[in-house]
């Protein structure tokens, strides 16, 4: 019997190590002026956004990070209207935002169209929110955009690819001073922050960076499979609310496949090798 042809795309998710999947078809690829964009049709996680060689989000596992990214947040502010996404030009972050009755306004600020036009046509179950109403997409520099509008957003979520390239000014200091700054006073501010065994080296300066800032920092976890390592951290800046303040009781029944009341708590539930990179005390 003849055997199907194998075709792999790997990525190298560190300088010894490759994830690869067996891809059933190149949808889309394109070079655009800030990177290179492929959508694939992988046998194990369907269809996958891939800018530069990097796994940004599948069909199958993007629900973990869009629901984590967006969520803890959006449960710990007391009533968040306007809410602003750096980066996530896929939708997804805006999509779980939407859930939230409380919310008027998600902007969503992309620096490349050819990012969101993409998801538009291939990844339609991620990037379906982008016409609603509530939604104002803005294809600009996310650093300028939160440079330019102080005292402006609840919630500022900070989905982006990882700091290497265009990315590297959105996890500097000065963009979290930024930030700091377009925030209203009880203002909010969560970042995805990359793997806790691969990026030992980001994670501890960055919290650091956050803590200098923001009365109150937390980092949180989730498991994203298509991600290095799959254990994903989270970093939360809160002018005032601390999230694990909430009463878990009061928060309403949402459509979600990961995020839980229960999540909510024990997402900030660290392991001893975590906690070192935070300076904590490890028990
Ligand atoms: N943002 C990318 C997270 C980093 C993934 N890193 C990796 N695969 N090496 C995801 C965008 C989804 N809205």
């Amino acid at each position: 019997m003849n055997q199907k042809l194998y075709l792999w795309f790997s990525e190298a998710q560190t300088k010894d190590l490759t994830l690869s999947c067996r891809v059933k078809e190149v949808l889309h690829q394109e070079e655009t002026p800030f990177q290179s964009l492929a959508v694939l049709d992988t046998e194990q996680f369907g269809r996958m956004l891939v800018l530069d060689n990097i796994i940004q989000t599948t069909v199958k596992d993007e629900f973990v990070y869009h629901e984590m990214i967006t969520h803890v947040a959006l449960n710990t502010h007391a009533a968040p209207k306007k809410v602003l996404v750096v980066g996530g030009g896929d939708g997804g972050s805006v999509r779980e935002i939407i859930k939230h009755q409380s919310v008027e306004k998600a902007v969503h600020c992309e620096i490349d169209g050819a990012v969101v036009e993409a998801s538009r046509r291939y990844l339609p179950e991620i990037s379906c929110a982008l016409d609603n109403p509530r939604v104002e997409i803005i294809i600009d520099d996310g650093i300028k955009h939160v440079r330019e509008n102080k005292n402006t957003y609840d919630i500022i979520i900070v989905d982006s690819t990882d700091p290497i390239g265009p990315a590297v000014g959105l996890f500097s200091v000065e963009f979290y001073k930024d930030i700091f700054a377009a925030l209203k006073e009880d203002g909010i501010f969560v970042a995805q922050t990359e793997s806790p065994f691969y990026n030992r080296d980001l994670i501890p300066g960055l919290y650091q960076d956050v803590a200098g800032i923001f009365p109150v920092t937390r980092l949180y976890l989730a498991v994203v499979p298509t991600y290095p390592g799959s254990l994903w951290t989270f970093t939360m800046g809160s002018k005032k609310y601390d999230p694990l303040a909430v009463d878990i009781s009061q928060i309403p029944q949402m459509d979600t496949k990961y995020y839980s009341p229960a999540i909510h708590q024990a997402c900030f539930v660290l392991p001893p090798f975590v906690k070192e990179l935070l300076g904590e005390q490890k028990k």
